[in-house]
C-alpha cells in the first residue's frame, strides 16, 4: 500500500485569469453553527471498533464541567456527538492559591475514539507528523478564554494538563465547538429510504460530504484538506443526489481548469491558500476525470457558458492521453504521468488504465458532438482502436475476464474498470462480473473506499443490483458498526486495524471519496430498495 510522492518543481505553470475569476465568484459562503459538547468520555479498549478503541459516558455530567478541577496529569475529554470541522474555544479559570505558575496544556482533537489512544510521539508514518491534530499551549494568565489556532475535524476533544503548580487547579467552561460547511441538511431531500440499513450508510455519507464541503471540496477536513480531482469527481457525483449545490462542482472545474502545465496538463490536486497554487503532481486517470467531471456537470445543469470555458481544456487532456496510445490502440503509459486507481501498488493497473481511457474518451466525443467539434471523427475512430485493442488484447475470452497483457494478471480492478468503460454488450459485462465474484472475491488487498465505490458502480452497470446492495452493506455499513460517524478514507475489512501510515493518527476519518452511497443507490438501486 504505498503512494509516492512526485517532485516536478520544474514544471511552468499557465494561469488564466477569467476562468479563475469565475472560480472566484463561486465561492461559497462558509455556513457556522454552533456546537457544545453532549458528554464527558472516557475512551476505552473495543476490539470490535475501529483501530480498537470505543468512547463510553462517564459518570460526570457534562453540565459538571465547570465543577471537575485538573491538575497536572490530569485530562478530560469533550464528545460534541457528532463529528463537525470548525474551531473551538474554552473559558478557563485557576481555582484555589495564587496562580503562581503558567497553565501547561495540551488539547488533542480526534475524529475517532483510536486517536486519543494513540500516542503521537510514536509515529513514525511517511506522511508528515504536522497532520496530527494536537497542540501544546502555555497560558500564562487565567482566567481567559481560549481559542485555538487552527480548524480541526473532530468528535472528541482531549484537554490534558501537562502541569498546574501544587497550589492551585484548573476549571473549564462554556466549550464551543463553531461548526464550519458551505452547505446545510435542510438542502437535502426529504424522503428516506425503505431500507433501514441503507438509509443510515446514506446519513452517514452525507455528513462525510458535508464536512468535506468546504471553500472547495476537500478530499478530508483533517488531511489533506485540498481539492483533488479523483475526489472531485465522486463528491460532485454524490452532491448531484444529495444537497444538489453545484457551485463548488463549478469552483472546482473552474480552479482545476484555469491552472495548467504550458503544456495544458491539469494537476492532481490544487492548493488554495496562501495563494491558488496547482500541486507539481500529475495523475492520468485524475486529468481525464477533468472531462468526466465536466461531462456529468454539464448533464447535469446544461450549463452552456461552463462547457463554452472549460471544453479547450478537457480536449487538451484527451490530446495529452492520446498522444500515449499507439496507432493499435494500445494505451503506453509514462512514469512520470502516473495512473493511480487505487493506493495499493499489489497489482498493475495497465488494464484499468486503459479502461480510465475509453470511460473519459466516451464522454469526450459526448461533449465534442455538442460543441460540433470539426476533430469529432478522429476521436470516435481513436476510441475505437482503444475499444478494438481492449477486446483483442485485453480480454481472455476463455476464462471471460480481463487481463493485463504484460503478465496476464487477472485483478480486480481491470474487470471493473473495463465493465464501467461499456465495451462489452451487458450480458458480458454480466459474465465477466460473475466470473470476478468466483475467482477474485472476497476483495483482498484494497483498502480505499475509493475503489469500492468502483466495484459496486460495476455491479450497477452490469445489471447486478443485489451483488451491489451486498457490497454496500458489507463494507460501508460495516464502517458504522465500527463505529463511524462519517466515512473513512481507509479501510480494509479483512484486516480493519490497518492504517496505511501505520498509526491512525494520521488517517482521516472523514473522506470524501468514501461518500458516494447516496450517489450509487438512488441512481442505480433505488427503485429495487423501495420494492
Ligand atoms: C491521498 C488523498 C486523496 C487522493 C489522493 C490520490 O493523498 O487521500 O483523497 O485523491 O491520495
Amino acid at each position: 500500500m504505498t503512494f509516492t510522492y512526485q517532485i516536478n518543481d520544474d514544471v511552468v505553470w499557465n494561469k488564466d485569469k477569467k476562468l479563475l475569476d469565475k472560480a472566484d465568484r463561486n465561492k461559497p459562503e462558509i455556513l457556522k453553527s454552533k456546537i457544545q459538547p453532549v458528554a464527558i468520555v472516557e475512551i476505552l479498549p473495543d476490539e470490535k471498533k475501529i483501530n480498537g478503541y470505543k468512547s463510553a459516558i462517564t459518570k460526570t455530567k457534562i453540565q459538571h464541567l465547570p465543577q471537575v478541577l485538573l491538575k497536572r496529569d490530569d485530562s478530560i475529554i469533550l464528545d460534541l456527538g457528532d463529528h463537525y470541522v470548525g474551531t473551538f474555544a474554552i473559558d478557563i479559570q485557576s481555582i484555589g492559591s495564587p496562580m503562581d505558575a503558567p497553565l501547561f496544556l495540551k488539547v488533542k482533537f480526534a475524529e475517532v475514539a483510536a486517536e486519543i489512544a494513540a500516542d503521537s510521539a510514536a509515529y513514525d508514518g511517511w506522511l508528515s507528523r504536522s497532520w496530527i491534530q494536537e497542540e501544546y499551549i502555555h497560558l500564562d494568565v487565567l482566567p481567559t478564554t481560549l481559542k485555538m489556532p487552527r480548524r480541526y475535524s473532530c468528535r472528541f476533544i482531549e484537554l490534558s494538563v501537562v502541569d498546574t503548580s501544587p497550589k492551585w487547579q484548573v476549571s473549564f467552561q462554556n466549550p464551543v465547538f463553531t461548526a464550519e460547511s458551505s452547505v446545510t441538511m435542510e438542502q437535502l431531500p426529504k424522503d428516506t429510504l425503505a431500507d433501514a440499513e441503507l438509509e443510515a450508510i446514506c446519513n452517514v455519507s452525507v455528513k462525510t460530504l458535508m464536512d468535506c464541503m468546504q471553500d472547495v471540496f476537500e478530499d478530508g477536513p483533517k488531511r489533506d484538506r485540498r481539492l483533488w480531482l479523483g475526489d472531485l469527481r465522486l463528491q460532485a457525483l454524490a452532491d448531484y443526489y444529495t444537497f444538489n449545490d453545484v457551485r463548488l462542482i463549478k469552483r472546482g472545474l473552474y480552479l482545476f481548469g484555469g491552472m495548467t502545465t504550458s503544456e495544458g496538463k491539469i494537476p492532481a490536486n490544487v492548493f488554495i491558500t496562501p495563494q491558488l497554487t496547482p500541486d507539481d503532481t500529475f495523475l492520468f486517470d485524475y486529468s481525464l476525470f477533468f472531462v468526466t467531471t465536466l461531462f456529468d456537470y454539464i448533464q447535469h445543469t446544461n450549463d452552456v457558458e461552463v462547457l463554452e470555458d472549460l471544453y479547450p481544456v478537457a480536449k487538451k487532456q484527451i490530446d495529452l492521453a492520446l498522444l500515449l496510445v499507439t496507432e493499435q490502440g494500445k494505451l503506453c503509459l509514462q512514469d512520470e504521468w502516473p495512473v493511480f486507481i487505487d493506493w495499493s501498488n499489489d497489482f498493475k493497473k495497465n488494464t484499468a488504465g486503459h479502461g480510465v481511457m475509453i470511460y473519459a474518451l466516451k464522454r469526450f466525443v459526448e461533449l465534442a458532438k455538442r460543441q460540433e467539434d470539426v476533430q469529432l471523427q478522429f476521436y470516435q475512430e481513436k476510441l475505437a482502436q482503444l475499444v478494438a485493442y481492449a477486446k483483442d488484447y485485453l480480454f481472455d475470452a476463455t476464462e471471460n475476464l480481463f487481463i493485463v497483457a504484460e503478465n496476464e494478471e487477472i485483478n480486480i480492478v481491470s474487470q471493473v474498470w473495463m465493465i464501467l468503460s461499456e465495451i462489452m454488450p451487458p450480458e458480458m459485462n454480466k459474465k465477466i462480473l460473475e466470473n470476478t465474484v468466483k475467482t477474485l472475491f472476497p476483495i483482498e488487498g484494497i483498502a480505499t473506499p475509493y475503489t469500492y465505490h468502483h466495484v459496486v458502480e460495476a455491479f450497477c452497470i452490469a445489471g447486478m443490483k443485489k451483488e451491489a446492495v451486498t457490497l454496500i452493506k458489507d463494507y460501508w455499513g460495516k464502517m458504522i458498526d465500527m463505529g463511524a460517524d462519517t466515512f473513512w478514507e481507509a479501510f480494509k475489512p479483512e484486516d480493519p486495524n490497518f492504517s496505511p501510515y501505520g498509526s491512525p493518527i494520521v488517517n482521516s476519518y472523514c473522506h470524501a471519496w468514501s461518500c458516494t452511497p447516496p450517489y450509487l443507490i438512488r441512481k442505480y438501486l433505488l427503485t429495487k430498495i423501495n420494492k
